[in-house]
């Protein structure tokens, strides 16, 4: 990455550029380019440079995001212009109100009045000022007036830029900046976040919006800098010099050439008729935006008649925020019941008084485990809030203690597994107590034949959740093995089973026993193997039977393999009884095409290549799987570094950033044709196997 001859001082610019314009494709344009692996060596190679040259040190440089020494306290800072709140619009017809309440004052017809329309962001307010094109300061929204300096903490953002990124129409950057948004975490970085909490007895966070404002308020902003934080802006409240006669919306759009991210659900709409249907569409669209917002922003999109407006209290007449239903409630915790997964997990569930949150009746919820029963402090009768965000599970985040009744009843775990009395274990350094039953035990059975039936594993059509529960309770089925065995006259015996759909059932085990290796590995349910190290094991193993005998040595040098999944897969195929399960598979007649691993390089090694669009004779799974056994890395966007794209069926963007980067292009057809070779060359026709041992179907 280093060029001979370079001056440190034009590498640093460069550095700094790159790395900034990778910060700004993915949080601003949605688009990532870089991938991570470049991206730390590039942010290493200019801490390194700025270590030798402290000369080239800058405030605005990426390294600056890190995280600086921890400090005692924040400071106080007072808003140039102070941070209003909004009135709320609780129902339809308040915001009707509202906009006839414009209309009026403006005199013009309600009709005619444009407005510019965002989700309601439920995080921590925050607002950045900018200087002669560079941060700083970021402060908390405080009362208003004031709020803490949290400067250093903001600067670890990468979705915050450290200097303004100059606009393609030339124009130099603002004199002065002050931009206001929200600091937000999505569910998924929630999660993991509290995941990782639990694991290792850390602060777990009752909901994102807490999470964010207490990342902020970290003393050490290298804490700050380990939280998948993001900030959205939404309002300029100072630019000099002066925007006239501007719109809103068009501030928002120069925000975003200034290196801001704006929320991608931005609307104008007129009249309303137009702010009711937002507001509907964003109340639909809540559970799936994977962040919590808790309403929608409704604002007068000409800045001049937001002038003419003016403000009320704290809050502008131009404004108001509709509120949607909250996503926690309180509710009363009725009993606990104890669930055993598919790998004997035994989770807590708290089965609730029913309760609509957010629109939905929610009647049982997780505890998640032992540690969590314990942290919560919560007992069977007590009054707890209840959240359920997008497509989590709904979780117990807190207890009303002093609302506890006298006769409240402390939660029991259970030491033996509530389905089949096996010992639980709970293994030293695991946070999750475990059934030692195994496939003996009806729960993990069930769960197991679920996994090994599923459409990314066997594609067993017909076998659904009920079914297999009568296939268990009548002990019909013990292993995946005895589902093979099953006639449709047997079948038709069952409640609710006609004899078509018996015969259905038939037809589709017979057409799953011919399978692939990689989906015959990942319907083994073994701990932690999905379909990426499945699909990885396949390709560096080539046949079951070496997978089978390959120690913790040879399984950590698959790709992506590690000592625990090592550890995992090679106890998994040590058991008796599930090497017997595996035999009686064969024995069944399942089958797959092996192939012996050519040693040495394979068609594809260090080659990256990305799947757009719809393909009629494969899935884009299926072309992913083929890639990585050719050598292949398989990435989710286009960049220079791709060596080819595969354009299937209506491909869109990415196609276009293919051509603009002149990287080649292939069709399915194309596709097709290649994969036939290079699986040519990478099986010898004398190695190309049917998985031994099996008789055939029939
Ligand atoms: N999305 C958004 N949230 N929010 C909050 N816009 C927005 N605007 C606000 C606030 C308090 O205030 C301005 C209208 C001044």
């Amino acid at each position: 990455m280093s060029q001979p001859y370079q001056r440190p001082e034009d590498e640093v610019v460069r550095l700094r550029a790159e790395l900034d314009d990778a910060n700004y494709r993915y949080y601003v344009l949605d688009e990532p380019q870089m991938a991570d692996v470049d991206y730390d060596r590039r942010l290493r190679r200019l801490q390194t440079l700025e270590a030798e040259y402290p000369e080239l040190q800058s405030a605005a440089s990426p390294t600056q995001r890190v995280g600086a020494p921890p400090s005692s306290g924040f400071t106080e800072r007072a808003h140039a212009v102070p941070m209003l709140s909004l009135d709320n619009a609780l129902d339809e017809q308040e915001l009707a109100v509202f906009v006839e309440r414009v209309a009026e004052r403006l005199e013009c017809s309600a009709e005619s009045l444009e407005f510019c329309c965002e989700p309601k962001l439920d995080g921590a307010a925050v607002s950045l000022v900018y200087e002669g094109g560079t941060l700083s300061a970021g402060v908390t929204r405080g009362d208003g007036r004031s709020g803490e300096d949290i400067t250093s903490n903001l600067r670890t953002l990468r979705s915050i830029p450290l200097s303004l990124v100059g606009d393609e129409s030339g124009r130099s950057h603002p004199d002065v900046l002050e931009v206001r948004g929200e600091v937000t975490m999505s569910h998924s970085g929630f999660e993991q976040l509290n995941e990782r909490a639990r694991e290792q007895g850390g602060k777990v966070f009752a909901n994102p919006r807490n999470a964010a404002a207490g990342s902020l308020r970290q003393l050490d902003p290298r804490i700050t800098s380990t939280r998948p934080l993001e900030f959205t802006a939404y309002q300029v409240a100072r630019i000099e010099p002066v925007v006239g006669d501007a719109t809103h919306h068009e501030l928002m759009l120069r925000l975003r050439d200034l290196g801001f991210r704006v929320s991608s659900q931005l609307e104008l709409v007129q009249g309303v008729s137009g702010v009711i249907d937002y507001c509907r569409r964003m109340g639909e669209r809540r559970n799936t935006l994977g962040y919590d917002i808790d309403g929608a922003v409704i604002k007068v999109n000409e800045l001049r008649l937001q002038r003419e407006l003016g403000f009320v209290a704290r809050a502008p007449r131009w404004a108001v925020a509709f509120k949607f239903p909250a996503q926690e409630q309180m509710t009363r915790l009725n009993d606990v019941e104890f669930q055993v997964g598919r790998t004997g997990a035994i989770t807590p569930v708290a089965r609730l008084e029913p309760v609509s949150v957010a629109g939905v009746t929610v009647s049982n919820a997780t505890l998640h485990n032992a540690d969590e029963i314990a942290r919560l402090d919560v007992m069977i009768g007590d009054t707890v809030a209840v959240r359920r965000a997008g497509d989590v599970i709904p979780q117990v985040v807190r207890v009303q203690r002093e609302q506890r009744p006298a006769d409240a009843q402390a939660i029991v775990f259970p030491e033996c597994c509530p389905v089949c009395d096996s010992d639980i274990e709970r293994l030293e350094g695991e946070v999750v107590a475990r059934c030692s039953g195994g496939l003996y035990c009806p729960a993990q059975r069930k769960e197991a034949l679920k996994h090994f039936a599923s459409r990314r594993a066997l594609d067993i059509d017909g076998l659904g959740e009920k079914l297999i529960e009568q296939l268990v309770d009548n002990d019909w089925v013990k292993t995946p093995a005895d589902l093979f065995d099953l006639s449709a006259e047997h079948l038709a015996t069952l409640p609710r089973m006609g004899e078509k759909s018996s015969e259905n059932l038939v037809a589709a085990l017979a057409q799953a026993r011919h399978t692939s290796l990689p989906r015959f590995i990942y319907a083994l349910g073994i701990r932690e193997v999905g379909e990426a190290t499945a699909a990885n094991l396949s390709a560096h193993f080539g046949t079951l039977a070496a997978l089978m005998s390959a120690d913790t040595q040879a399984l950590e040098a698959v790709d992506d393999v590690g000592p625990v999944v090592a550890a995992h897969v090679s106890t998994f195929f040590r058991q008796p009884h599930n090497r017997d399960t595996i035999q009686a598979l064969i024995d069944v007649g399942l089958s797959w095409e092996e192939s012996e691993v050519r040693r040495g390089p394979t068609p594809l090694d260090g080659q990256t290549w990305v799947l757009t669009g719809a393909m009629q004779s494969m899935t884009r799974d299926e072309g992913k799987a083929r890639l990585q056994a050719l050598g292949a890395k398989v990435a989710g966007s286009v960049s220079k570094k791709t060596h080819c794209l595969v354009a299937g069926d209506a491909a869109g963007s990415k196609l276009t950033k293919a051509e603009q980067l002149g990287v080649a292009v292939i069709d399915e057809q194309g596709f097709l044709e290649q994969l036939v070779e290079w699986e040519g060359e990478l099986v010898r026709p004398e190695q190309q196997n049917e998985a031994s041992g099996g008789r055939k179907d029939g």
